[in-house]
């Protein structure tokens, strides 16, 4: 039996760097047909902004083994839609994940296949149990980055495709200075 190395690495709890990780970077641009407020999309495109930072550390695709990751949200919004990730079912659809909220405010939307959806306040400390079958988006309803780390079966893999495509039956925004969640118009 040849066993794997063990290994511990630092997690930068300001910044949500972890070292050695490999470094995703998603920008507005990368982000097309995910926001309902196509004008200010288009508006805010001349900007590119970089909307987050994925610092990941995975395993072979295997069963039985873990992945992790930090996310570094950045605030902002595209009209009046908070900046969020993309969201994702996982491939492995009976996958599920653990997301551990580090620094900064902001929430997870889930939702069942069906459109049955559910919003999650997250603020540093809260732990936010991802069941199989829910697709997860977080987002950034605060004015500072919003850091957590998620831990995910390293089989699990990205379904990003139904996401892309019809986006969640909620959006979050603001409105009048609140946090909303309602019903997505495009849905
Ligand atoms: C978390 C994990 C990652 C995911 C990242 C960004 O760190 O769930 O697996 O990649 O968030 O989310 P998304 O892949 O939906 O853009
Ligand atoms: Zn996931």
């Amino acid at each position: 039996m040849e066993y794997k190395e063990p290994f511990g690495v630092k997690l930068d709890f300001e910044s949500g760097i972890i070292e050695n990780a490999k470094k995703l970077v998603r920008k507005l641009s990368d982000m097309k047909g995910y926001y309902v407020d196509e004008e200010a999309y288009e508006k805010l495109l001349k900007e590119d902004p970089i909307i987050y930072e994925v610092y990941a550390v995975e395993q072979e695709e295997k069963d039985g083994d873990l992945n992790f990751a930090t996310t570094v949200l950045y605030p902002g919004k595209v009209g009046s839609e908070f900046f969020m990730t993309k969201g994702h079912y996982h491939s492995k659809a009976d996958r599920a994940e653990v997301y551990f909220a580090l620094k900064g405010k902001g929430g997870m939307l889930l939702q069942t296949p069906e459109g049955e959806a559910r919003w999650i306040p997250m603020e540093p400390g809260t732990i936010v149990y991802v069941p199989p079958y829910w697709a997860h988006r977080t987002i950034n309803t605060g004015d500072e980055p919003f850091i957590f780390l998620a831990l995910y079966p390293a089989d699990a893999g990205h379904d990003y495709g139904t996401i892309k495509e019809k986006g969640f039956s909620k959006i979050v925004v603001e409105e009048n200075g609140e946090v909303v969640v309602k019903d997505n118009p495009k849905w």
